[in-house]
């Protein structure tokens, strides 16, 4: 029997069960069971019959129903009542809300002075689905003919060296890291960001393979592997090149395939060998013989025909040399060959895997023609601030968050709350809660969560399509961020008729001919046919087919096109002002800022914390628990320090994007960082951050 699909949850007696995806920015897109009785969601679960999700989800998202049902969700339209930033609403209808917020949208979008280009959106990943990511936002702000945003927080870096490397964001099937022999984990702390890839290592491990971390941070995957080698942060690319001149040196490459598929290699063996390990073990600051046991690990694991894997994360192209270190990283299973086997080669990214046209939900023709600003999500705090000038364009007048929370995860936060709090800026925040960004909103509009709307999911971390459905109907009054800028086109008397399409339609529209959405539906997945070894014979998707250590696009836009060692903006030397380098790597029970306001989860994390290397932490009379202020030009984080080996002598680690609200002083790490670019793909070096830290000598240790 067909099944009747309609566009909202049921609501019937009785106990069923949903299938859902998450909708997280984290590599494993999960299949999901929601357990609904009565019409209220009591249970999220993995789904068992999902093979990469195999009945397990994280922590975080097994807490669902606790954000969904929380007390502090935003049930109504919300509209500011006092100065911006202390937070203060006045509950309005929607209408209301639409009508007023349209006007003053129209107003600057036909100011000749201003136009349309003085309203920016800003989005980013707190929801990845189709749908109630970019679909009917893109089609309102490409109508409205709004600036541009250019979505680089988080990848972009690692992104565009995939893309100049291997010619696009694909690498080995995650599965396959099961079979290998020797996984190296660079720049990825999996057990807490990439649980399902970590499964499979374990499986591994077993199986005998050996494991080692690349990692400034002894982290919980870290001290699972078989050895750990702690780098200082941004200077991986060095450490890339001495591997590579050890298996020059040993003979440890595959010259047949080198050869065939392959561009540059005399030039990149010429750099390589200006990197003896001795040389690298002094940038890295790492002990010389680690790089000659992880040299001789990978080179002759290959040599034996067994797999030998990389598994990064994003972890190491946060730093001014990232893109180069990742394009450094990507040359290795091509000398040694291990591309050879599915079981070896490396993963990034499988995102370009899928190659979806979403141009039929973004709908870019419906921009009008002329030239469109594009501003940068990294430098928001600079952007904010500048005025109108012929170079820049007009100043921003308007700001559409959604599906982000900039106020907290973007860099350089002094910067960020001062644009945020502009008067005559006038902002707009769809969002669950009333996150930092939503305290500086005019006004607040409640959005649903996945539970409650139909969503299309694509992955970076494995091949398969997943499908969400509605559990649950919306709660209070909120509305899916589709629905919203549907009738803020209505609002704006936009009469174009893609504006009707209702989200099932946009599910289908999305998928096209490529898959059949009653297959989405019977199951909740679809595999997609992926090669199981995608460059086994070569066939890179670069301009030469072939893996290019040297890149004629990145040759013609700057230097000699081949991957490079740059040091970081910010090293943290030692007898300067700002002689520690402080990383900011995610919160194992926080997913960015969300999941910040779940008190379970919260409870877990305890209080903001940077961890110090007992050796910094003597120097400076500073003990676990002491309330600390680390500080430099640009602000001062207030949080508490855990002395711990897991922080390397050096560097501190200040842990999660907590909430401001929720930090001492109202502050959280991103008062440090930066908004420098990386070298590749304009994105921010938040690992790239020279600090100091000393205690608060006012303030009474707290317990930690
Ligand atoms: N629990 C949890 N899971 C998450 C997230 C989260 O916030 N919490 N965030 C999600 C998001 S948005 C993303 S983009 C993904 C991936 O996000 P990533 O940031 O890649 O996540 P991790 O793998 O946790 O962290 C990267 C690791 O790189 C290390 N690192 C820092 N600097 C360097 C360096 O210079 N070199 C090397 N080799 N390592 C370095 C850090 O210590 C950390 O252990 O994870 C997602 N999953
Ligand atoms: N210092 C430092 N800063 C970092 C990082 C770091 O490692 N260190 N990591 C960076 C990285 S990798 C990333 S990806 C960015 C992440 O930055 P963001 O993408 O801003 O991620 P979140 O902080 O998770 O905020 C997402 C928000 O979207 C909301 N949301 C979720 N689903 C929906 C929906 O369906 N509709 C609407 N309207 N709202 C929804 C959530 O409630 C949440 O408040 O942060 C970056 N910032
Ligand atoms: S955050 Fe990641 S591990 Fe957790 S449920 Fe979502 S996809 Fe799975
Ligand atoms: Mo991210």
């Amino acid at each position: 029997m067909p099944e009747t699909i309609t566009l909202h949850a049921a609501t019937e007696p009785g106990s069923h069960q949903v299938l859902g995806a998450c909708p997280h920015d984290c590599p494993d897109t999960c299949s999901l069971l929601t357990t609904v009785q009565d019409g209220v969601a009591t249970r999220v679960q993995g789904n068992p019959k999902h093979p990469q999700t195999d009945g397990v989800l994280c922590t975080k998202v097994s807490r669902y129903t606790e954000r969904t049902y929380h007390p502090e969700r935003i049930l109504r339209p919300l509209r500011r009542s006092g100065p911006k930033g202390t937070g203060q609403f006045t509950p309005v209808s929607w209408d209301e809300a639409l009508t007023d917020i349209a006007q003053r949208l129209s107003s600057i979008a036909n100011d000749p002075a201003r136009g349309p280009q003085a309203v920016l959106p800003y989005s980013y990943a707190g929801t990845m689905g189709w749908v109630q990511g970019e679909a009917m936002a893109d089609r309102f702000f490409n109508r409205l003919g709004a600036s541009l945003l250019d979505r680089t927080i988080c990848a972009s870096a690692g992104g565009a060296a995939l893309e100049a490397t291997l010619g696009a964001k694909v690498g080995m099937r995650v599965e396959f890291f099961a079979e290998s022999k020797l996984i190296i984990i660079w720049g990825s702390n999996a057990i807490g960001s990439n649980l399902h890839f970590w499964r499979y290592a374990q499986t591994a491990k077993r199986n005998g393979a050996k494991l080692i971390c690349i990692d400034p941070r002894k982290t919980e995957t870290a001290e699972k592997c078989h050895e750990h080698i702690a780098l200082r942060p941004g200077t991986d690319a060095a450490l890339a090149f001495a591997l590579m001149q050890q298996l020059i040196t040993h003979d440890w490459l595959d010259h047949d395939y080198i050869a065939r598929h392959t561009l540059g290699w005399e030039a990149l063996r010429a750099r390589a060998l200006q990197w003896p390990p001795e040389r690298a073990a002094d940038v890295c600051g790492v002990p010389v013989e680690q790089i000659y046991s992880l040299a001789r690990d990978y080179g002759a694991t290959v040599q034996t025909g067994a797999p030998a894997a990389i598994r990064l994360n994003y972890g190491m192209q946060r730093a001014r040399g990232g893109g180069n270190a990742v394009r450094a990283v990507a040359c290795l299973p091509a000398l040694v060959g291990a591309w050879r086997h599915r079981a070896g080669g490396m993963l990034l990214s499988a995102s370009g895997t899928h190659g979806f046209d979403k141009s039929a939900l973004s709908r870019p023709d419906l921009r009008k023609s002329g030239p469109v600003r594009t501003i940068n999500m990294s430098t928001i705090g600079d952007d904010l601030l500048r005025p109108c000038s012929a170079g820049f364009g007009p100043k921003i007048e308007a700001l559409v968050v959604y599906n982000s929370n900039p106020v907290a995860v973007a860099p350089d936060s002094s910067k960020v709350v001062q644009g945020f709090a502009r008067d005559d800026l006038f902002t707009v925040v769809l969002e669950h809660f009333q996150t930092d960004t939503a305290d500086y909103a005019d006004y607040i509009l409640p959005a649903t969560t996945q539970l409650e709307h139909w969503d299309v999911h694509t992955t970076y971390g494995h091949t398969d399509i997943l499908l969400n459905r509605p559990a649950i109907a919306p709660v209070g009054q909120a509305r899916t961020n589709t629905d919203i800028f549907r009738g803020l086109a209505r609002a704006m008397g936009y009469s174009d008729t893609c504006f009707a399409d209702d989200d099932l339609t946009l599910c289908r529209a999305g998928l096209g001919q490529r898959v059949h959405f009653d297959d989405l539906l019977a199951h909740g997945f679809v595999s997609l046919p992926v090669a199981q070894a995608p460059f086994a014979s070569g066939g890179f998707a670069t301009a030469s087919d072939k893996c290019e250590f040297f890149s004629a696009s990145l040759a013609r836009q700057a230097g000699d096109g081949l991957p490079d060692y740059l040091p970081n903006y910010e090293p943290g030397t030692e007898g300067t002002t700002y002689p520690l380098s402080m990383i900011s790597p995610p919160a194992r029970n926080f997913l960015n800022s969300t999941f910040v306001n779940v008190k379970s989860l919260r409870s877990v994390e305890g209080v903001p914390v940077v961890e110090i290397n007992s050796l910094d932490a003597a120097a400076r009379n500073i003990f676990s628990g002491d309330r600390v202020r680390v500080f430099n030009a640009r602000g001062q984080y207030h949080c508490h320090a855990e002395v711990s080996e897991r922080a390397r002598p050096g560097v501190l680690n200040g842990l999660g994007v907590w909430w401001r609200k929720f930090g001492p002083e109202g502050t959280n790490v991103n008062e440090l960082t930066g908004q420098r670019l990386t070298d590749m793909g304009r994105a921010p070096t938040f690992y790239d951050c020279a600090v100091n830290i000393e205690k608060c000598e006012s303030t009474q240790a707290v317990a930690s």
